[in-house]
């Protein structure tokens, strides 16, 4: 159908890497980095058409509409394959075609699923082989008979004999990134950029994969996973959904400030639970590298990130230095005197731009990272205490607060939301509805999905599931200054979940959860005083009234399809807070 000029199977060998690379730098698609600087790295720029994940043009092509859900583009499964057909006839007409076999989990996990992705992009086939476990080991695992979910992208810029390549070919006007859940399959067109053509990681391990698990009893989900370690070398993994721009890769590497604890990274975006024989979820990260965002990144915010970037990387539309090294916004105070931009052209400090695009990104294998949790890549996963829901709140959402039980953990999933940064679509500080951070990534109808995360609870047992909290750094006191700094400190509200998962940390019952006192987080150690520690902490009656208001609205989006038992947390909470 695509009608390629070649057809290259990737075996995922070093050699092949470096071959990829090497004929990037000569198409202009890649420009190397100093080898003394930034060994073995690149630095692209894209399309300024392509620089992100486009929600606008994501489809869940289920057989019913109502299967998608109300938070879905959808469109009739038929009329889109003949769309897409029409599209992909002759796409990759004078390039190579790629197949890319690749594992989303260790090699053989039977927490992992393989997919085969087709490409007529060598950057993506580069990117695929840091990001998964690429090539013959899973052909090897695969078999005559395995089973893999299919996935075909074209960058949608067939070449023509007379025309010559651009330095990134894709269609600037007509993209498609599109999902057939019954058939689980991906086919993503017109972009070559991330998300949208890295189809392993929120196409498959998260839109396709979460329709894999509401079917068969687990979960794929949108998640950061950590391993928290006491001074008494005990260990819990805790999980953490939060919505972009909430520092999720931040908290998967923290350097915590109290003495004794350590925490390292098992993922930082995504994460596979399934059930073990034993009835305890255990995780996997489905990935094997980090895809994550450049500006902002530096010492201070993310030391072990800076240090994860220390060569074998690729950089998309972060600026290039005059040493051949990369920079952006935020890595240090002053900018060099001289970049060329993520657009190839010139800049000074004196310009009115970015010299990185505000979604720049790296590309890094994860095994780089200092603190990775030796486990990391163990097939059994790692078994889950606690599980997080974070979002971006000024007012209302304390500081952290723990579930009754697992209904009322999923009602906080269900609710979460979060207040837009510049760097979001839209305007800044509004507050979007975000439940369990899946909004964009949910390949079904959301209703469902509440339903899923409701019967995982009646399946496991109480005292074997994790344990749920709502977690929220970014309170505001009544002059807009932030009343909880961040960074390190977020250890302190890891170690009362670790604590709370132990049984030995104190709670005070409130109308909308079990919250710390300001004595077991060691608040007065770091200078916060008494009154803005009671703010931190606070549950506000009257923020609380408008807040069950907004939930109430936000619920009326899934109609009758909502669970009764998020209904009836709703009329509860309304009650314990009317009772104040
Ligand atoms: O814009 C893109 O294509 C990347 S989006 C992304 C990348 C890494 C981790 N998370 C995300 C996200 O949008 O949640
Ligand atoms: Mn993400």
């Amino acid at each position: 159908m695509t009608t390629p000029k070649n057809i290259y199977w990737c075996d995922g060998s070093d050699k092949e890497y470096d071959q990829l690379t090497q004929q990037m730098v000569k198409s202009g698609m890649l420009v190397p980095l100093s080898s003394q600087l930034r060994p073995n790295s690149y630095w692209a720029h894209s399309d300024p058409q392509d620089v992100a994940r486009v929600e606008e043009r994501t489809f869940i092509c289920s057989i019913e509409q109502r299967d998608a859900g109300p938070t879905n583009n959808w469109c009739d499964p038929g009329e889109m394959r003949n769309e897409l057909t029409g599209l992909f006839n002759g796409s990759m007409k004078g390039r190579t075609m790629y197949v890319v076999p690749f594992s989303m989990g260790p090699l053989g996990s039977p927490i992992a699923h393989i997919g085969v992705q087709l490409t007529d992009s060598p950057y993506v086939a580069a990117n695929m082989k840091i990001m998964t476990r690429m090539g013959q080991p899973v052909l090897d695992i695969l078999g005559q008979s395995g089973y893999f979910v299919p996935c075909l992208h074209s960058v949608g810029a067939p070449l023509d004999d007379a025309l010559e390549d651009t330095s990134w070919p894709c269609n600037p006007t007509n993209k498609y990134i599109v999902h057939f859940p019954e058939t689980r399959e991906i086919w993503s067109y017109g972009s070559g950029y991330g998300g949208n053509a890295l189809l392993g990681k929120k196409c498959f391990a998260l839109r396709i994969a979460s329709v894999m698990a509401h079917d068969d009893g687990w979960l794929a989900e949108h998640m950061l996973i950590l391993k928290l370690t006491s001074p008494q070398g005990s260990v819990r993994y805790i999980t953490g959904a939060f919505p972009s721009a909430c520092g999720k890769t931040n908290l998967s590497m923290l350097t915590p400030t109290i003495k004794g604890w350590k925490i390292e990274t098992v993922g930082e975006d995504i994460c596979w639970m399934k059930f073990d024989n034993e009835g305890y979820l255990r995780a996997i990260n489905p990935e094997a590298g980090y895809f994550g965002v450049a500006p902002g990144t530096n010492g201070k915010t993310n030391l072990n990130a800076m240090r994860t970037l220390w060569g074998n990387c690729i950089f998309t539309n972060t600026a290039l230095t005059d040493e051949r090294d990369v920079w952006w916004e935020g890595m240090s105070d002053d900018p060099p005197s001289h970049l060329i931009d993520w657009k190839n052209n010139d800049w000074t400090p004196a310009a009115s731009t970015p010299a990185a695009h505000p979604n720049a990104r790296f590309t890094a294998p994860a095994c780089q990272n200092p603190v990775i949790a030796p486990e990391w890549e163990d097939p059994k996963g790692v078994p889950i205490s606690a599980i997080l829901f974070g979002g971006r709140r000024s007012t209302t959402v304390p500081l952290v607060y723990q579930a009754f039980n697992w209904t009322h953990g999923v009602f906080l999933g269900s609710t979460m939301g979060s207040e837009t940064t510049a760097a979001a679509a839209g305007q800044v500080g509004q507050l979007r509805r975000d439940p369990f951070a899946m909004l964009p990534f949910c390949g079904y109808n959301m209703a469902d999905y509440f339903n899923h995360w409701l019967s995982i609870g009646e399946r496991g047992h109480a005292e074997k599931l994790p344990k749920i909290f709502s977690v929220n750094w970014f309170r505001k006191n009544q002059e807009g200054k932030w009343l909880w700094p961040g960074y390190g400190e977020n250890s302190r509200v890891l170690k009362w979940v670790f604590e709370r998962c132990d049984n030995t940390a104190e709670a005070v019952e409130t109308p909308i959860g079990l919250i710390p006192n300001a004595q077991s987080l060691g608040i007065s150690e770091i200078g916060i005083q008494e009154e803005d520690a009671k703010e931190l902490l606070k549950v506000d009656a009257k923020e609380w009234d408008t807040e069950i208001e907004l939930i109430s609205r936000h619920y009326e989006r899934f109609g009758d399809l909502l669970p009764y038992q998020l209904d009836n947390e709703l009329a509860e909470l309304k009650k314990r807070i009317d009772s104040i």
